[in-house]
């Protein structure tokens, strides 16, 4: 079942990040707009992206997730949000929405919960099995009711890697994917600081760097063209990553 998609990545060689793409199995030099052939590809393909990722047994577990981009972040707010237990961290979801939102931790365990365990895919060359737990971002857009024309899901962190602020986008059909979740639990223990806590997207059909961790808002929009460099995410924007990075 399951497949792996061309992913074309070009200038990545200089960074210290998600920077191992040369001579692997990555291959081809394809920068590409949000919107690119990559999807279409798929399409042609026959590849219907209703497909569900696989997942894995809990003996499949790896022993230790790795972090992997930021570990860490010394931001003053953030550590006291985390020494409080994260009680006043808030998740808003904004932009093309009919009500905005601004979702505690407590709002969040209150909804549905999924738990799935998927591998993750890093573009450096690694792979982890790990079991996440959250609400599916498509119950909380539910509540925020997307207005027509919203386009894209934008995910941003409270991490800034190499002096620009980490963000991510999907489409809408990913964001309402069963397996994108919210995840606030790796293996059943709250996020460890690594991994992203409090909160972390898990969007399973992608590669590890659209998983943004230390989410803080959500933002539905209609173009990518004014968030961050206008490449619909961190790695898009430095290093000409695919936007749709399918595995
Ligand atoms: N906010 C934020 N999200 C991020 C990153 C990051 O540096 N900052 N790194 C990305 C990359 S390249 C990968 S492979 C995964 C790593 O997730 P992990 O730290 O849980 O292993 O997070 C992704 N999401
Ligand atoms: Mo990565």
């Amino acid at each position: 079942m399951k497949r792996r998609g061309f992913i074309g990545l070009v200038g990545a060689g200089f960074l210290a990040g998600c920077d191992k793409v040369a001579g692997t199995k990555w291959f081809g030099a394809v920068a590409e707009s949000a919107q690119g052939w990559h999807r279409g590809l798929h399409r042609a393909l026959g590849v219907a992206r209703i497909d569900m990722a696989p997942e894995y047994e809990k003996s499949d577990i790896s022993p230790f997730f790795r972090g992997n981009g930021t570990r860490s972040i010394e931001d003053a707010a953030y550590r006291n949000s985390m020494m409080r237990g994260f009680f006043d961290w808030r998740l808003s979801v904004g932009g093309m929405v009919e009500q905005q939102l601004s979702l505690s931790l407590e709002d969040l365990f209150a909804l549905p919960q999924r738990t799935q365990i998927t591998r993750h895919d890093c573009v450096e060359g690694w792979s982890a099995i790990g079991e996440w737990t959250g609400p599916q971002l498509s119950e909380i857009l539910a509540l925020a009711k997307p207005m027509e024309g919203a386009r894209f899901a934008v995910f941003h962190c409270a991490d800034n890697l190499y002096g620009s602020d980490y963000y991510e986008s999907c489409d809408m059909d990913d964001a309402m994917h069963p397996q994108t979740i919210v995840a606030h639990q790796l293996n059943g223990e709250p996020l460890p600081e690594r991994n992203g806590a409090p909160l972390r997207l898990r969007i399973e059909r992608q590669l590890g760097y659209k998983h943004a961790k230390y989410l803080t808002a959500i933002e539905l929009v209609a173009s990518l063209d004014d968030i961050g460099g206008g490449k619909g995410g961190y790695w898009e924007d430095r290093a000409g990553y695919q936007w749709y990075a399918g595995i």
